[in-house]
């Protein structure tokens, strides 16, 4: 009984040793970030802004988004860019995006900015506003998937 336990405590050990030099070496290499983010609901669509940080050392491109909730119907995410023509504004597809080493990359409103947006089935739009939160996951070209959430907003709606 005595040997089982001390077996069972040094499992435990190496688990955490290698745990912990994992999450060493994560760090130090660096690591994508979005920070300051929001999302606001239309009553159509959500659009979904933030800063994309490339704290690594290489040149990393968005390769593809995915809403990550299960609302039970298919959202897509795609990235749009805001554009002023003769005085009138609209969205045009855009990307794939791609941040240089050590670059931030806003997606905000306005003429000449990025942003997510998010359309399709409006009863799975609705439950996601619903949740207060969306989440989206960044597939990376470096091979690494990037988990962001925004709280979403309704103009008008005085939230
Ligand atoms: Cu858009």
């Amino acid at each position: 009984m005595k040997n089982q336990k001390t077996l069972v405590i040094a499992a435990v050990i190496i688990v955490v040793v290698i745990a912990l030099a994992a999450y060493t070496m994560l760090q130090g290499e660096g690591e994508v970030r979005v920070e300051d983010t929001k999302a606001i609901y239309t009553g159509s669509v959500i659009g979904v802004y933030g800063s994309i940080i490339n704290g690594t050392d290489n040149t990393v491109c968005i390769e593809s988004l995915l809403v990550a909730e299960n609302v039970g119907a298919d959202l897509t995410a795609t990235i749009h860019k805001t554009v002023e023509e003769n005085g009138v504004v609209r969205m045009i597809p855009a990307g794939p995006i791609c941040i240089e080493a050590g670059e931030t990359f806003e997606l905000a409103p306005g003429p000449g900015n990025h942003h997510i947006m998010i359309s399709g089935d409006k009863n799975a739009l609705r439950q996601v506003v619903g949740d207060d939160v969306v989440e989206l996951v960044l597939k990376l070209d470096n091979g690494s998937e990037l988990l962001v959430k925004a709280i979403v907003s309704t103009p008008g709606s005085g939230s």
